[in-house]
């Protein structure tokens, strides 16, 4: 995702955000921007599904943010002050992270300039912890954040606690978790009817199956296969007006090198539906 466009002419900016303070189990979400980058130079240009470049599309990529000390709250404000000076100059952002925590920053500025967003969560966990190890903003705790300024859909859960099972219960949340997905052939039709019209994704990478994403820092088994995945995320982009969003988590290791070129391939097909549904009323399509 080397730079192929000049500013002026980019529509689509591409933040990295390396944040890596919160993190419970395995660390090293703040290598996950880098290794995504590099990564990218390895996947094929030219997208077989899209027929196009997407390259060529109008990208530009940002240096990486720099966070201090250990304090995610100064973090989360710094990227909500940066995608709001993006938007205020008619770009939209793609950001990779980092740990997940760096969505809360993104969605707040989104959602201030869009006052009908709802937000797309693609994750194994259900992130809707009031608090984790005394801190509001935990990637354990994102959705619980999001939940406080906009509606959104969740996909892939697989993992989630009392606490959480209760609030949900509540609260009449849409989750589709993937035993739902499993049994019920229409899941994709539900969670895309229940987003509304201006979508914001937000994709935690452990919400693929740790077989083909073994890099990230909390695997469960029994995740989103590839196909499944890329066939709901093209209906998303094509369906609603995605106007952001985010690829985070990624933890790359020793090991677990496959993982990042999959992220790469990942970020780089979501930006080619997003870029080619952009395109839709102007003369490309997607598909
Ligand atoms: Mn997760």
């Amino acid at each position: 995702m080397d730079a192929f466009c000049g500013w002026e002419e980019s529509r689509i900016t591409i933040l990295q955000a390396p944040l890596d303070v919160t993190t419970s189990y395995v660390q090293g979400t703040n290598l996950g921007p880098k290794a995504l980058i590099e990564a990218s130079r390895q996947v094929e240009y030219y997208d077989e599904e899209l027929k196009s470049e997407t390259y060529r599309r109008g990208i530009a990529t940002l240096p990486p943010l720099k966070f201090k000390g250990d304090d995610p709250e100064p973090a989360v404000q710094l990227i909500e002050k940066t995608t709001a000076d993006l938007l205020a100059a008619d770009k939209r952002v793609a950001m990779i992270g980092g740990e997940h925590t760096v969505t809360v920053g993104a969605v707040r500025a989104y959602r201030a300039a869009f006052h009908d967003l709802s937000v797309l969560h693609l994750d194994a966990h259900a992130d809707l912890r009031e608090l984790y190890e005394g801190s509001p903003l935990s990637h354990a705790c994102v959705m619980a954040r999001v939940r406080e300024v906009c509606p959104y859909v969740s996909v892939g859960i697989r993992a989630w606690s009392q606490e959480e099972a209760n609030t949900m219960e509540r609260e009449g949340l849409s989750i589709f978790d993937i035993h739902t997905m499993r049994r019920d052939e229409s899941w994709m039709d539900k969670a895309i009817e229940r987003l509304g019209g201006t979508v914001y994704v937000t994709f935690d990478l452990d919400g693929l199956d740790p077989s083909i994403m073994p890099a990230v820092g909390t695997p469960e088994p029994g995740g989103m296969q590839w196909v499944e995945t890329i066939r709901f995320l093209r209906r998303v982009f094509r369906e609603r007006n995605v106007v952001g969003m985010d690829l985070v988590e990624l933890c790359p290791r020793p090991g677990a090198e496959y993982g990042e070129l999959t992220a790469a391939r990942l970020f780089y097909r979501m930006i080619g539906y997003w870029t080619a549904s952009e395109n839709a009323g102007t003369g490309g399509s997607v598909g």
